[in-house]
């Protein structure tokens, strides 16, 4: 998965991703030039099962974050700059709170416009092309409607995401790569002095109706203490939560909510060689998640043995929660659930 952070100028973009990335990604080197990194996603589940295992190793799922430059007319107006952008699953908007006399809604009513307003100059261009060349257009029926029908809802200042299509509208229409198109999760970078509402920012800065709407999702971050908490140990970082009743870091529910806003869930295989986290969508079947880790196990699956990640842990084994039966063989059409331990079983 890979998300892209963007904002206004001078919004905390860069500052979180080096948190996010623990100051590994590589830095633009120029303001327009985007910044690459990942970050392993905390799962408390699997480090669990891997206590259990002792495993030669461990890998948690990981998501790739682009850093981009601010955004401005100007900067989308840069292909260069928008190319960085174009292949991300979700943007990650960051709103400054901290130290900032425009209101929050403002800002993000700006930069949705921006995005609104880059998309628009997109379409009208291929729109205008098909329009020219009837030979162009042949078989371009459909994809021809679909344009103008997000022309028209673009014209009205609405990003495209908060379109409602069918399927297939929206896999042609994710193909054109529109900004506005991309889910969106908004962070809300707020001041030191106003932890306390982290887990109420949205109520506190007035942003209720942002909520609940297609393909978006809002959170906050405190960045300052984000950056403090990176450097402190497990044991200190969780104490210094529980100071503040905060029951888990701004970064950790930042990633929890780019889950739920994509429609993401994790499913885990687990042995004394490796522990591992896997990042399907939400509805996958068995065989899904067997194609995810090999496209072999899904040619050859047979059965998944399946359990949930916490009644492994009760059970102590594989072995024991096989003799107690809580180890299910599930077929092919089995809806993974968040949280479960796979097993495929497969010929060949
Ligand atoms: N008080 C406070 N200052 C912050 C926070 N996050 C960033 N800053 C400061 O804000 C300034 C801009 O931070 P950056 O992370 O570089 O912002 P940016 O969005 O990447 O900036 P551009 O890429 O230039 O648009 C820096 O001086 C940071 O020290 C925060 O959470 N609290
Ligand atoms: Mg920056």
């Amino acid at each position: 998965m890979k998300s892209g952070i963007i904002g206004l100028p001078q919004s905390g973009k860069s500052s979180l991703f080096k948190i996010l990335t623990r100051g590994h990604g590589t830095v633009g080197k120029s303001p327009r030039e985007a910044g690459i990194g990942t970050a392993a996603v905390p799962d408390e589940r699997l480090d669990k099962l891997a206590a259990l295992y002792n495993p030669k190793k461990l890998t948690h799922a990981v998501i790739e974050y682009v850093d981009s430059g601010p955004i401005t007319p100007d900067s989308l107006k840069d292909p260069t700059f928008i190319a960085a952008l174009r292949n991300v699953d979700c943007l990650i908007h960051v709103v400054k709170v901290f130290d900032e006399t425009v209101q929050p809604l403002e800002q993000i009513k700006h930069l949705e416009f921006e995005l609104i307003f880059s998309d628009l100059g997109q379409i009208e261009k291929r729109v205008g092309k098909l329009e020219k060349d009837a030979k162009k257009m042949k078989g371009l029926e459909k994809e021809f409607e679909l344009l103008k029908k997000s022309k028209i809802h673009l014209e009205q200042e609405k990003p495209l995401r908060s379109m409602e299509l069918n399927p297939e509208e929206k896999k042609t229409l994710r193909g054109f790569t529109f900004l506005s198109e991309k889910p969106v999760l908004i962070v809300l970078n707020i001041a030191e002095n106003d932890l306390s509402q982290l887990e109420h920012a949205v109520q506190y800065y007035h942003l209720e109706k942002l909520e609940g709407l297609l393909n978006q999702g809002i959170t906050a971050v405190c960045g300052k203490i984000e950056a403090e908490l990176a450097e402190m140990t497990e044991q200190e970082a969780s104490e210094f939560l529980t100071g503040f009743g905060l029951k888990e870091s701004g970064l950790n529910r930042l990633i929890r909510k780019t889950y739920e806003l994509l429609g993401l869930i994790s499913f885990f295989t687990a042995g004394e060689d490796e522990c591992k986290a896997w990042t399907i969508s939400q509805g996958s079947k068995a065989v899904d998640a067997a194609r995810a880790i090999h496209s072999d196990l899904a040619d050859h699956f047979i059965r998944a043995e399946t359990i949930r990640w916490n009644e492994l842990l009760e059970a102590g084994s594989e072995s024991a929660a096989k003799t107690k039966g809580i180890l299910r063989l599930e077929g092919k059409d089995y809806i993974v659930q968040d949280g479960d331990v796979l097993h495929i079983r497969h010929s060949g």
